[in-house]
């Protein structure tokens, strides 16, 4: 793997970090993005003697940014071979009736339209060297709806579909397309989602949720399986959970 280069979106915190992680000890040279710069200097530093790393500061809300920023990137890193479309969250656990217009804007507008912004831009170099891998995160909120994920869980519904689109219109061109798509993580995620509110600690209370390394071990085995061999979907619970809605807590 030590010639391939990944690109990885949400690389400053929880799945993306921890896959950046996993991919460096493989050799897997890095382009890391998000919206915190110390955070990703931080991240580059540790990883800078395992593998090369580059990072990119874009909101991929940001189409111009995101464009420019995947145009701007040095030679050595030019060529990507595996898309780690990450970077999303959830805002807001509210009933449709009461759900706030920024959140449902920030989740279609980060979770759907970005993962389509920064797959354009990487897209056309994939299809004329006719190779590459995208990884798609969605989660089991793209294949379950529970109460009150309604807007949540119909960016990832979209994930899901995009995904499989793509799979199907890049089939013609080799390239492989996976969705992984866990259940419940313990990262920032819900500190974002209820914005710093005390709900947030009490998530992953009472069971053992999954880790984001659980995530990234899978995402480094879909991209080191064999040209023949594409994980297309993998949906991942921790043990407590059953489905979005039955987690067996203590
Ligand atoms: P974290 O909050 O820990 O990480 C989210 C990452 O996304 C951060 O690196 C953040 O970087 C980046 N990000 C958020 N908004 C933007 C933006 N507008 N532009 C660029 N980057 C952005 O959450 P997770 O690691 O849990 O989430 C990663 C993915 O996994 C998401 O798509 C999420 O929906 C999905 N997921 C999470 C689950 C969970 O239970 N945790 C379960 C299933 C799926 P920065 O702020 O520096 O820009
Ligand atoms: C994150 C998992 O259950 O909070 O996608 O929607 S959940």
């Amino acid at each position: 793997m030590s010639n391939k280069t990944a690109l990885i979106t949400g690389a400053t915190s929880g799945i993306g970090r921890a896959t950046a992680h996993e991919f460096a000890k493989h050799g897997i040279n890095l382009i890391l993005c998000g919206r915190r710069q110390e955070r990703l200097d931080t991240i580059e530093k540790a990883l800078e003697k395992q593998t090369k790393v580059h990072t990119l500061n874009f909101d991929v809300r940001d189409k111009t940014a995101v464009f420019d920023a995947i145009q701007s990137l040095p030679k050595d890193f030019k060529q990507i071979d595996i898309l780690i479309n990450n970077a999303g969250n959830a805002h807001g656990l509210d009933p449709i009736q009461e759900g706030d217009l920024d959140d449902w804007d920030a989740m279609m507008d980060i979770n759907v339209k970005g993962l389509l912004y920064v797959s354009k831009a990487v897209i056309p170099q994939m299809t004329k060297r006719q190779t590459g891998q995208i990884i798609n995160i969605g989660s089991s909120a793209g294949k379950e709806v529970y109460p009150n994920g309604n807007v949540y869980c119909a960016s990832k519904h979209a994930v899901v579909a995009v995904t499989e689109g793509m799979r199907i219109d890049l089939n013609p061109y080799g390239i492989k397309v996976t969705a992984i798509n866990p259940g419940l993580v313990e990262t920032e995620f819900s500190k974002v989602r209820f914005k710093g509110d005390a709900k947030a600690d009490t998530v992953y209370k009472g069971y053992k949720a999954l880790q984001p390394e659980d995530i990234a071990e899978v995402i480094y085995f879909a991209v080191s399986r064999p040209a023949h061999v594409n994980i297309a979907d993998v949906l991942m619970f921790c043990t407590a959970q059953a489905s979005s809605t039955i987690v067996n807590k203590n």
